[in-house]
């Protein structure tokens, strides 16, 4: 053995990695379900092209997207090639093996051998996750926009991976304060590079609203005029919105729009007067207290209103999820706040949407697929699970990225935790609330409240790298997964976040090698 690594050394010559390699020892987060190693280098160099077989132009996508990730930092000239005979030797291959009637499969197989490297997934959103791990699989200078030396080595081996639950997604709130649409395009980028499938953008509360609705424009023109602390807040036009609704598609992520309703309406309440019930318009409000608002919901006006922002909404959202909001609607009496949420229920429904909502939607007659998203009452989940609806997990104890990490961190909240690394990772969502299996598990979720967040890299000071724990619990089955383990493959991540240019926590739980520390 030690007479082959010897040999291999110098066959390499002055390439860094010289002894054989062992693909189930890379540092891959999410981890893999199943790796095997073989235990040699495919090397990128300037004679690789990409191939992709097939029509599909989701894949060909795909295959670029690989391809514009490794120009930068290789140099090379890669070129993208329809294959129509086996690819050349030194060559990346992706082909599609399904047809297409389980869009929800996103598994893929990557096999990786001396001559080649080979994506084959059911769907082009596997070969998208498959990409995530060949990045994750190449040196951390892969990541740089400007040109390295490589080598551009990767260990050979066969990995076969899919997700343990369908929804893994990250929550931002636009409206406390406002993130532009070049701040959420990163966090796309970001989330993705860890296999999130999900991006929740909480686009109303009451300190602004965020998204253009064309038949209610002072929402906007006055409701989104400032934000916490008074700055000058902003929104997102409809074309914007439908921007970033692209660009997180062609990442394999599907936006999910909320509209949180009939609390945290405060912003609604003062662009129209005749949303309150005595019809005068509420001043803007820039604290952080919550529990005061409501909309008018005996009303008809009101229905009037949420049908035309379901409506409009809806129609720029090709996911199936309309987030109706529901939490912490402290004003609104029981009985009304039970006939606000099984009405707006039915218009969702109505304009083809299936209903998600925090945990508190679990107190009314849930419509049919409606989804409860646990945060804070465990017995509000169970109220879900009875009606036979399935829960989103956010338990805010775990993944509330906007909790402090230790009572010394200068940004955020503690009310709920305060959430170390460790504790952002080492649970398991099928065995947190007794009653709850994974059967009735849509997945988990990590929400960005941003009372005390107003630029990006605080955002991602707060998202990083606990995100990256909360990606593995959506991606990795619980057997596999391990904290100590996980603590030594974040470590060797902080290169990467490094070289990403992402401003993450430092947790002095984590061996960070010395190279990423400040
Ligand atoms: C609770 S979580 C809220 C938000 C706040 C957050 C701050 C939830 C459904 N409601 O309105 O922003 O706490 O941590």
């Amino acid at each position: 053995m030690a007479i082959i690594a010897l040999s291999l050394g110098i066959s390499l010559g002055s390439c860094k990695r010289q002894e054989a390699s062992d693909l189930t020892r890379e540092s891959l987060i999410p981890l893999p379900v199943s790796v095997a190693a073989t235990g040699e280098y495919f090397t990128i160099s300037e004679k690789t092209d990409i191939y992709f077989k097939g029509e599909s132009e989701e894949l060909k996508q795909v295959a670029q997207q690989l391809a514009d990730r490794l120009r930068p930092s290789t140099g090379f000239e890669i070129e993208i090639i329809q294959a129509s005979s086996e690819p050349k030797r030194g060559s990346i291959y992706f082909l599609l093996t399904g047809d297409g009637t389980n869009p929800a499969d996103e598994s893929y197989e990557l096999t990786i051998s001396k001559k080649f490297m080979k994506i084959s997934a059911v769907n082009p959103s596997g070969a998208f996750r498959a990409v995530q791990t060949i990045r994750q699989l190449l040196p951390p200078e892969i990541e740089l926009s400007t040109v390295g030396e490589g080598p551009w080595m990767v260990p050979t081996g066969i990995i076969n991976d899919n997700p343990d639950y369908s929804y893994r997604g990250m929550m931002l709130d636009v409206a406390r304060h406002f993130f532009s649409v070049e701040d959420v395009k990163r966090v796309i980028d970001l989330i993705s590079y860890y296999k999130l499938n999900v991006l929740h953008l909480h686009l109303t509360d009451d300190q602004g609203w965020r998204i253009e609705i064309k038949s209610w424009p002072n929402l906007t023109a006055h409701g989104g005029s400032t934000e916490v602390g008074g700055g000058e807040g902003g929104f997102f036009t409809q074309e914007q919105y439908s921007d970033i609704v692209k660009y997180a598609q062609q990442r394999h992520i599907i936006i999910v729009p909320e509209i949180d309703m009939p609390g945290h309406t405060n912003a609604a309440l003062a662009s129209y007067p005749e949303l309150n019930c005595d019809g005068k318009a509420r001043e803007l409000y820039t604290g952080i207290n919550v529990g005061f608002s409501s909309l008018c919901v005996r009303k008809d006006i009101t229905y009037k209103f949420v049908d035309d922002v379901i409506r409009e909404l809806s129609a720029l959202t090709p996911g199936p999820y309309f987030h109706i909001g529901g939490d912490e609607s402290h004003s609104t009496k029981p009985e009304d706040y039970v006939f606000f949420i099984e009405k707006t229920q039915e218009i969702v429904n109505k304009y083809g949407k299936t209903v998600l909502g925090w945990d508190e939607i679990a107190t009314t007659k849930l419509s049919e697929g409606s989804v409860a998203q646990y945060w804070a009452k465990a017995p509000n989940a169970l109220k879900a699970v009875e009606q036979g609806a399935k829960v989103l997990f956010s338990p805010a104890v775990k993944t509330y990225l906007d909790m402090q990490y230790d009572p010394s961190t200068k940004l955020g909240l503690h009310w709920a935790a305060y959430i170390e690394i460790d504790d952002a990772y080492d649970w398991d969502p099928a065995t947190l609330v007794e009653g709850i299996g994974k059967e009735f598990i849509l997945g988990v979720e990590a929400p960005l409240w941003t009372e005390t967040i107003t630029h990006i890299d605080e955002l991602e000071y707060m998202v990083f790298p606990r995100l990256a724990g909360i990606a593995e619990i959506g991606w990795t089955p619980p057997l596999k997964r391990d904290w100590v383990d996980y603590r030594e493959r974040l470590a060797k991540h902080g290169e990467r976040l490094k070289a990403m240019g992402v401003d993450f926590y430092q947790s002095d739980r984590i061996p960070w090698p010395e190279t990423v520390q400040k």
